[in-house]
């Protein structure tokens, strides 16, 4: 992230400062001066090479595992009691036996983390994201702030280390998930809020400190609506002292925003953007076309996000094309996997990682280190480009090819990628392709023009037009 202070950014900033100093008298520790975390206000060339790897990757691993799967119950949302919504419920807790003892039985003795990372990378991930705490409150690593940790299970031994450093062993990123949402936590947004904030700060802390590089941070919403309630200049400040090249995503302060009188709005716009993170995270869905701004897409193969048993699971093609979506439109995908209580994955899963992983042997070069555009993407199928290469993934031929706007450049060849020849029409006003029945692939048709000069990052040039009607070279 980064800010161009203007000359009224920094009138408010001013003003602000003030309520801030005033807020931090309600708090033990003074705000942090957040001028000195260079990350917070990194220039767009410091920004771009962080997010570097990130933007080249395109494809992740999501994992939501945890004790609720040995009763195949959603991971947090399965617990049956009074569902403690965390907003303006203050009152006592009530917590559901059954769910909340799971961990009693949870030994996942088959969990295999080398086994979980080369899967990832069989299917062509680039990163992982794993559940080292969910609302449930339960911690899948050793903490010493608490004993609802994995240490008390029969299994008895830290989950996210083992993943972290399998990570570091197979050269893939590693990315920890973290619910500042926490509906087991007798603190959780009691009273002023300091005690809990303080405790699941220290966790971030420990996650951070005792397992290496970690590179990226997925926060999952906060509770209550009172900015006040919580310490962000100190969380990020923290972070970034122990992670400098990490990225974080937009939820570690997502639902803060007033509900009530009293609830305090962010004390500045420096922790307001701060907290807007690094990439958006559109949920179950396929993000809007964005080129300008990074973003994500977290969806799950199977029924829930955490292990609902051996069916139900969306099938190979239809995670392609969610692939194909995202990368064409900007973004990533983070496709999600919830893994049994003995620590292997769901059959349904792995046919999906290795028909990825297949596709991606023979089209990825297609889709890594790409960038969106320049037509919009849509049910079509999408583009996206990379040096003098112009890729166009088609999704539904229309018999008489597609018809697009005018490119920027000349197409100087055209084939499909898996050999055969794609025919081209160009002109100032549009550019139409086809390729015979038989040379179309499924799920996806690639495309691959090469051109006269690089499409520049962040060009949109409209997109498909009605059917082709030109005769194809
Ligand atoms: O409530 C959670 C949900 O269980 C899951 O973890 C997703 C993943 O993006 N995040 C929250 C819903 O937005």
């Amino acid at each position: 992230m980064f800010t161009l202070v203007t000359k009224t950014n920094l009138g408010l900033a001013l003003l602000t400062a003030a309520a801030a100093a005033a807020l931090a008298q309600n708090r033990r520790d003074p705000m942090i001066d957040l001028g000195q975390v260079p990350q917070i206000h990194e220039n767009k060339e410091q920004h771009e090479a962080r997010m570097q790897w990130f933007r080249d990757a395109k494809f992740g691993m999501f994992i939501h595992w945890g004790p609720c799967s040995v009763g195949q119950k959603e991971i947090g949302w399965g617990r049956e009691a009074n569902r403690p919504w965390d907003i303006n419920q203050h009152g006592p807790r009530t917590s559901d036996p059954v769910y909340d003892n799971y961990y009693r039985q949870f030994n996942p003795t088959n969990y295999n983390a080398d086994a979980w990372v080369r899967l990832a990378k069989e299917s062509g991930m680039r990163y992982m994201v794993l559940i080292s705490k969910h609302h449930d409150g339960f911690s899948q690593f050793d903490s010493k702030l608490t004993d609802y940790d994995i240490m008390a299970t029969p299994y008895g031994r830290d989950i996210v280390e083992q993943f972290v450093e399998a990570c570091h062993r197979h050269g893939m990123r590693a990315g920890l998930y973290y619910s500042t949402r926490d509906w087991y936590h007798p603190d959780y947004l009691v009273g002023d809020n300091s005690k809990y904030d303080a405790w699941y700060r220290g966790q971030v802390e420990e996650l951070l400190s005792h397992y290496g590089t970690v590179d990226l941070m997925w926060f999952d919403h906060v509770g209550g609506r009172d900015w006040g309630k919580w310490r962000f200049d100190e969380l990020f400040a923290m972070m970034y002292r122990l992670q400098p090249g990490m990225i974080v995503n937009d939820r570690a302060a997502r639902f803060c925003g007033p509900a009530s009188p009293e609830d305090r709005g962010p004390i500045s716009a420096e922790i307001r953007d701060m907290t807007q993170g690094d990439f958006s995270t559109p949920e179950g869905r396929i993000g809007a076309m964005d080129l300008a701004h990074d973003w994500e897409s977290c969806i799950h193969v199977g029924q829930g996000w955490s292990y609902h048993g051996e069916d139900g699971f969306k099938g190979p093609e239809d995670c392609i094309r969610m692939l194909v979506s995202c990368t064409t439109g900007g973004g990533n995908l983070l496709l999600n996997f919830g893994p049994r209580p003995d620590g292997t994955f769901a059959g349904g899963e792995v046919e999906v990682a290795r028909a990825m992983g297949k596709w991606l042997e023979q089209y990825g070069a297609a889709v890594y280190a790409t960038r969106g555009g320049p037509y919009r993407n849509g049910t079509w199928g999408g583009s996206c480009h990379k040096g003098d290469k112009l890729f166009l993934h088609v999704y539904e031929w229309p018999p008489e090819g597609l018809a697009f706007d005018a490119l920027p450049c000349r197409v100087r060849s055209a084939h499909t990628l898996t050999g055969a020849p794609a025919r081209f029409t160009q002109s100032d006003s549009a550019f139409t392709v086809q390729v015979a029945g038989a040379d179309r692939d499924t799920p996806v048709t690639v495309v691959e023009l090469t051109v006269d000069q690089p499409i520049a990052d962040g060009l949109i040039i409209g997109g498909l037009r009605s059917r082709s009607t030109s005769a194809a070279e």
